[in-house]
């Protein structure tokens, strides 16, 4: 198996990104989709692409299931965020945090007020930011669907007509960080122009998704993961995140969708 990433640069800021994990006679194709897509966004064209490939050791690979996914109807992004904002209340991260992580997505997390490349590290109690490098965040990589988790997943998101690339590449993501020692819940939106989809993902709930989390055209997102850990397990949290490849073989059940009313959850 081979790690294959992608991180491309626009006007000096992140622009997209890709992980996939892939046995050797694939490297080639997947390699060549991440470069089509960084030159093919809706961010627009890349300016700089940086690709990375590196061999697995096969038996650091730990083998994981996705978790359940649901979809909140909501009526805008407004609706979406207060959803979003009483589903993590109701997980354990303080309103303080919320607020705060709310506030820095939409804000633009990176000190520059542009989209981190990877994800803030939120204290779930008290708000902080604890991530070392607040322009980089924690970019989660090594993680991926087995061929037939792929298949499968495919074919269960099309009920709902969700079997987009967004989706399953965002749930991938999200069912790593939740495996994570220390995390409470994950908030996302995207940071592409015309996807204003986002979620809230977490061990207790799975991946909760919103159709909006903010208006059409808004380049700002990003993700902010809320984490109650000894500050000096922080750097086993990362490592996880980072380094250990894991590879989802099974899928999870996907929920009906529900209708959000105010004060109902
Ligand atoms: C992204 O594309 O950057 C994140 C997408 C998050 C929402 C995916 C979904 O529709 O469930
Ligand atoms: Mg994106």
């Amino acid at each position: 198996m081979y790690s294959v990433r992608m991180r491309s640069r626009r006007h000096s800021q992140h622009h997209s990104g890709a992980e996939r994990l892939v046995p050797s006679d694939g490297v080639e194709q997947v390699a060549a989709a991440m470069i089509r897509r960084a030159l093919h966004h809706s961010r627009g064209q890349a300016e700089t692409i940086e690709l990375v490939i590196d061999e697995l050791d096969s038996e650091q690979i730990e083998y994981a299931v996705l978790p359940d996914v649901q979809t909140w109807q909501v009526s805008d992004f407004q609706q979406g965020r207060r959803a979003a904002a009483e589903l993590l209340c109701s997980l354990g991260v303080s309103p303080t945090a919320v607020e705060t992580a709310f506030a820095d997505i939409i804000r633009g997390a990176a000190p520059n007020g542009g989209n981190m490349r990877g994800a803030m590290l939120v204290d779930a109690d008290s708000g902080g930011r604890l991530e070392p490098d607040p322009a980089r965040g924690v970019r989660v990589s090594r993680m991926d669907l087995s061929a037939e988790a792929r298949r499968e997943l495919s074919r269960v998101l099309q009920q709902q007509n969700l079997d987009r690339e967004p989706v399953r590449e965002a749930l991938v993501l999200a069912a790593k960080v939740r495996m994570a020692s220390g995390i409470v819940a994950e908030l996302c939106w995207s940071d592409d122009p015309d996807y204003t989809a986002g979620y809230v993902a977490s061990p207790q709930r799975g991946y909760v998704r919103f159709p909006t989390l903010k208006p059409l055209g808004d380049q700002r997102g990003g993700r902010a993961f809320f984490v109650r850990v000894d500050p000096r397990s922080l750097s086993v949290l990362m490592d996880f995140l980072q380094q250990r490849p894991v590879l989802f073989d099974r899928i999870g059940h996907l929920l009906p969708p529900r209708v959000w009313r105010e004060n109902s959850s």
